[in-house]
């Protein structure tokens, strides 16, 4: 440790020393000392040393330490993260207390840093090696994980701290009713287009495999996107839409799919109202009343809007006959397609009612709407709004299942990055057996996440491609919902589990952790909540007289557990699953047949359930089994199988779905209750 005099060696101070002793500082003077130090780094820097001198200067820090004036370089360069002055603690043990007054100590936390998300996904990388070994792939992910790093990622961090705001009223008293997002918003926005976001999955240039490449990007860009994903999940779900019903908007379809950022539109998917956004049937109230042709007037209240600073949007109504009557339940909807601006940039008969404030998802604005008049053109047949809706829902709710397999690893990244840096007891984390086995295990839970993802993503590509079979359609529809509700929960738990590897940390906002486990808890409730998509997986079964659960069936064992066979290593994994499959097809035949009424909705939870985790189980296995998988692969396949696969059979044994065990459910959540 230097020790130097201000005034006899200022000039090396700036580059070289971590304290400046002064004797016997007349306190009086203190502040005077406090300017000439200051005065003297200004002078240096006005001397002419170079632009990382400068950084430097820029980090020190000066303060009071009794009666000396100690003055502490906090890093050598902005652009390197800190570097602790390790002798100065020398110093403090025989000169005075360390810590003493507003010394801050020698110690300084590492943080996690964030590195080219692509490269460092073993698994993505795989998986794009074994079925879309395109160079130009891997080479456009690897740039745009660089930019994730370099610029978007800060984008994001912007948009959490600088949320929308509405602005009512201009300043000469008109209602305007704006929704001002900051400009980093608008750089996604413009980000999103460029890198063809929700283009590719339109341009379909890698054939059936053009969504697992849209979807790779999305989920690279997902934790880095301040929920600018959000947007795009209803914009590439109202492409679809319109591509689905015949193009009947083919200039918005071309906007919503543009990669011209000028061109390129948003759309919104305004489905929920006051009375609900589950039972959309019977919750909407709002009322299309014909005017000419295809247009209608809307009149109604959107009560929960998405990002809702879209361009267009889909909506949902009743349509009103000669004498304003409307036809109830889901027969009485329509599906309508509206602007949300017209051409003077007046609102389109809207009025923005307030912001909601929201526990996560700070970044993006979700708006209370009144539809008072707005313009709108009927999109679907009358009557089949619900219908023809779905699409967006699978849209969606496969962006969903991507975006939280990507908060996932996102957290995974993070903390084993961190596990490298972070020392306790002795030893950096990462020697930690317990702590790297915690890590392993949200490994696990992320990579089964990811291979259903992209395996939903895949199906979805072949459908779009008429490439799909009869059996991978009915999988798509049984999949969707059953990894969108599952990957959700693993979504919070993984990513709460992650802030806790990060001890104290990991609570403390300006780290940017905590936003992530607020912005996963959305996960498993907008696009239907995990029971509301159980019962979806029961309408896929119901709607299909059982077929989607004979493709899943034959799919796993025919497509996923035969290629296993051969490997040795896999058995246990092999034994497990198949003993699963075969309860669980007991448990699907017996349950329709012969169970009381109800039976099957109770259990629709722990079935879906039971279908994510086999699911999961088979990808996993037949990942491993690829001739060039690693060890690593197989160790993921057979700790993943380790658990109970099936709960709902375990529960059923438990006797969870009797009609008594509901009578007794009841009695234990109202225990205590008084009227
Ligand atoms: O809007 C929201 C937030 C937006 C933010 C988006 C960002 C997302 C991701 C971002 C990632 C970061 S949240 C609100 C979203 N709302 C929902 O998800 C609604 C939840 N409720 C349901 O899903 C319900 O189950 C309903 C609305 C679908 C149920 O309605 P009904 O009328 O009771 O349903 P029905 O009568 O059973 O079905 C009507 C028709 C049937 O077809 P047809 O008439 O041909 O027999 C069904 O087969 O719709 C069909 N259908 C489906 N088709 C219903 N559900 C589906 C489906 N999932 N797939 C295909």
């Amino acid at each position: 440790m230097r020790h130097y005099s201000l005034l006899k060696e200022s000039t090396p101070l700036v580059n070289r020393c971590g304290f400046i002793p002064f004797e016997r500082i007349d306190s009086s003077k203190e502040p005077e000392l406090i300017s000439s130090v200051c005065f003297s780094l200004f002078v240096c820097l006005l001397l002419g040393v170079g632009t990382r001198t400068i950084a430097s200067a820029m980090a020190v820090r000066v303060c009071r330490r009794g009666n000396r004036l100690a003055l502490h370089m906090l890093s050598r360069s902005v652009s390197h993260s800190s570097v602790s002055i390790e002798t100065l603690g020398e110093l403090d043990s025989h000169t005075h207390a360390p810590f003493s007054r507003s010394a801050i100590g020698t110690f300084f936390q590492e943080r996690p840093l964030l590195t080219n998300p692509f490269t460092q996904d073993a698994l993505l990388r795989a998986y794009l090696q074994r079925h879309l070994p395109v160079p130009e792939v891997h080479g456009d992910l690897r740039r745009f994980g660089e930019r994730l790093v370099c610029e978007i990622e800060a984008l994001g961090r912007q948009c959490e701290l600088h949320p929308p705001v509405l602005q009512r009223y201009d300043a000469w008293g008109r209602r305007v009713d704006r929704i001002v997002t900051c400009d980093a918003w608008t750089r996604l926005r413009h980000v999103s287009a460029q890198e063809g976001l929700v283009a590719a999955g339109y341009e379909r240039t890698y054939g059936e495999w053009s969504r697992v490449y849209q979807m790779s990007k999305m989920y690279l860009f997902a934790p880095s996107a301040g929920l600018y994903t959000c947007p795009l999940a209803m914009t590439d779900g109202a492409a679809k839409v319109i591509e689905s019903l015949g193009m009947p908007a083919r200039e918005a379809f071309e906007r919503l799919t543009s990669r011209d950022e000028k061109r390129f539109w948003t759309s919104g998917q305004w489905m929920t109202e006051r009375r609900g956004g589950s039972d959309v049937s019977s919750g909407t109230e709002t009322v299309a009343r014909r005017q000419q042709g295809e247009w209608f007037k809307l009149y109604g209240f959107k009560w929960f809007t998405s990002a809702t600073d879209a361009d267009m949007t889909l909506t949902l109504a009743r349509v009103t006959d000669e004498h304003g009557h409307t036809t109830p339940g889901s027969r009485g909807l329509s599906l309508f397609l509206a602007d949300v601006w017209d051409s003077d940039g007046s609102s389109n008969g809207i009025e923005v009612q307030r912001l909601k404030d929201k526990l996560g998802t700070r970044q993006m604005p979700t708006a209370e709407l009144l539809l008072d008049g707005m313009n709108a053109r009927l999109l679907s047949e009358e009557g089949r709004g619900v219908a023809s809706i779905a699409n967006m829902l699978t849209v969606t709710r496969i962006y969903n299942t991507v975006c939280a397999v990507a908060a996932m690893r996102r957290i995974v990244h993070l903390s084993r990055e961190y596990a490298c840096k972070r020392s306790a007891f002795g030893k950096l984390l990462k020697d930690h057996a317990l702590h790297v086995q915690t890590l392993s295990r949200m490994e696990v839970e992320t990579r089964a996440a990811f291979l259903l993802a992209m395996e939903v993503c895949r199906l979805l590509g072949r459908e779009e491609n008429q490439s799909a079979s009869e059996r991978e359609t009915l999988l798509l529809r049984l999949l969707t919902p059953v990894a969108k509700l599952y990957t959700a929960k693993q979504a919070v738990s993984v990513v709460s589990e992650g802030l806790e590897s990060f001890g104290g940390q990991g609570y403390i906002e300006d780290t940017g952790l905590p936003s992530m486990l607020r912005d996963a808890q959305v996960l498993s409730i907008w696009e239907g909540t995990t029971n509301v998509l159980s019962l979806d997986v029961l309408r896929s079964i119901a709607k299909s007289s059982g077929s989607v659960l004979q493709a899943f069936f034959s799919d796993a064992e025919q497509e996923r557990l035969l290629a296993a066979e051969a490997s040795p290593a896999l058995r246990p994994a092999l034994t497990s699953l198949r003993a699963s499959l075969s309860a669980l097809m007991h448990f699907c035949q017996t349950a329709a047949a012969s169970r009381p009424a109800g039976y099957l909705e109770l259990s629709a939870r722990d079935l879906a359930y039971s279908l994510a985790r086999v699911y999961m189980g088979a990808l996993l296995v037949d990942h491993a089994a690829w001739e060039h998988a690693t060890h690593t692969d197989v160790h993921a396949a057979l700790r993943w199988c380790d658990q109970d696969l099936c709960p709902v059979v375990s529960r059923d044994a438990a006797g969870c779905f009797d009609p008594q065990t509901t009578a007794m459910d009841s009695a234990l959540v109202y225990d205590g209750l008084k009227p």
